[in-house]
């Protein structure tokens, strides 16, 4: 079997997404999710300058191979583009095995461990009472789980609040938006919140935050040990990660559980994390972390110290990436949750698929594969459309973590 073409479909309906489409000499296609936010067309130079020229003429049966070839063969190995790169073409290799076989992903991964998928939505006001009230929302549509962000009282733009009840898309303009952050405002405010949620709704439900990497060590630890009244399912990027070393000064001050991971690539970003067991939950996703192949090894490097699963699934993850990562979902023995910020009609009808959410949960199909399409002629009604990522700055100027 050999693989006779390759190429990016780059679209932009309501944000960009970038897919690489696989095709074989027995006519069996696969796609993969390139979509790195902010950096899209970066990820398509790396797929359609380095890597696709590569691919012709490869056995597409032979993924563990071509994922060895891409990232040892890359010597520039690691980082989000090149992995984003390698899980787009994992991701397609999977499909295409799913379809010559005749089974859904989660078969050929190892079969069932669970019926259904927990995920956690995203629930997000510009105020206090704002945020309260979308969270009756999301409990009011079923979710279990569900994530509060909120504005703060002082702070413009604060991360996670969208604009009315758009989907939140961080990637908002051409330039980085430039946001003020201030810690003080933020550890005094987000206590009330939680309090205020279990006061309202009671503990029957998962409440998850995400502090996006903007708290010190020793600040994560006292926002960690104020929120332990409230029984968070997780506090979400406490610190930046680079060092992981500094989650010990976490863990040793609260029993918060930690979730990190989204912006890891590889298993090396998260090694220390999981065997010192600093975490509780790893959220790398199959877009960024090399794919399924990779996905697979960290989860069960994770599973060795009883760390779970809770794999990163915004909006600016494509469905692509959620159709495969709810496969991933379905098999993988130590699952913890799955994000699940719902894509908007025209994103969902680009990207055809057979999963679905109900109650609470989401449920892959059984047809071939990872079960998402891509529809080629809408996708080329909606052209690439520049936009990044904000950056965020104190009130003194200081460059500061977004
Ligand atoms: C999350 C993430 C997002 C990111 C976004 C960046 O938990 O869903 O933190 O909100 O900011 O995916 O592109
Ligand atoms: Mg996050």
């Amino acid at each position: 079997m050999k693989i006779t073409s390759a190429r990016v479909i780059v679209t932009c309906p309501g944000r960009n997404f970038v897919t690489l489409k696989i095709g074989t000499d027995e006519g069996v296609t696969g796609i993969g999710d390139a979509t790195l936010n902010g950096r899209e067309l970066s990820v398509a130079s790396y797929l359609t300058d380095h890597v696709i020229p590569c691919l012709i003429g490869m056995d597409p049966q032979r993924i563990e191979d071509i994922w060895q070839y891409l990232y040892r063969g890359a010597y520039w190995r690691r980082g989000p583009v090149t992995m984003s790169a390698i899980a787009a073409v994992d991701t397609a290799l999977w499909d295409i095995k799913g379809k010559m076989a005749g089974m859904p992903l989660y078969q050929l991964l190892g079969g069932r461990s669970r019926d259904r998928v927990l995920v956690y939505g995203h629930a997000n006001g510009r105020d206090l009472k704002e945020t309260v009230d979308a969270v009756g929302k999301y409990i009011d549509m079923g979710y279990k789980a569900i994530r509060a962000q909120s504005g703060i009282p002082g702070i413009d733009k604060a991360y996670g609040v969208g604009r009315g009840d758009m989907h939140y898309e961080p990637a908002d303009a051409r330039l980085p938006t430039n946001t003020v952050w201030d810690t003080p405002k933020y550890l005094n405010f987000t206590p009330r919140l939680f309090e205020k949620l279990r006061d309202t709704y009671g503990y029957e439900r998962e409440l998850l935050h995400d502090v996006h990497h903007r708290l010190t060590p020793n600040e994560a630890a006292q926002l960690g040990k104020a929120l332990e009244p409230f029984r968070l399912f997780w506090m979400e990027d406490a610190t930046p990660a680079e060092n992981q070393e500094a989650f010990r000064h976490i863990r040793r001050h609260t029993t918060t559980p930690l979730a990190v991971g989204e912006v890891f690539n590889t298993i090396w970003d998260c090694k220390q994390l999981i065997e010192e067991q600093l975490i509780d939950y790893i959220r790398c996703t199959v877009v960024h972390a090399g794919g399924i192949t990779h996905l697979r090894r960290i989860a069960d490097l994770a599973a060795l110290y009883q760390v779970r699963t809770g794999s990163h699934g915004a909006t600016d993850n494509s469905p692509v990436c959620m159709g495969a990562a709810l496969h991933f979902d379905t098999w993988v023995p130590n699952f913890g949750i799955q994000e699940y910020m719902r894509h908007t009609e025209e994103t969902d009808a680009v990207f055809p698929h057979d999963y679905r959410f109900d109650d609470g949960f989401l449920h892959c199909g059984e047809a071939p594969g990872h079960g998402v399409e891509i529809d080629e002629k809408l996708a080329a009604k909606y052209p690439y459309d520049p936009a990044c990522l904000p950056v965020a700055r104190l009130e003194d100027g200081t460059l500061w973590n977004w």
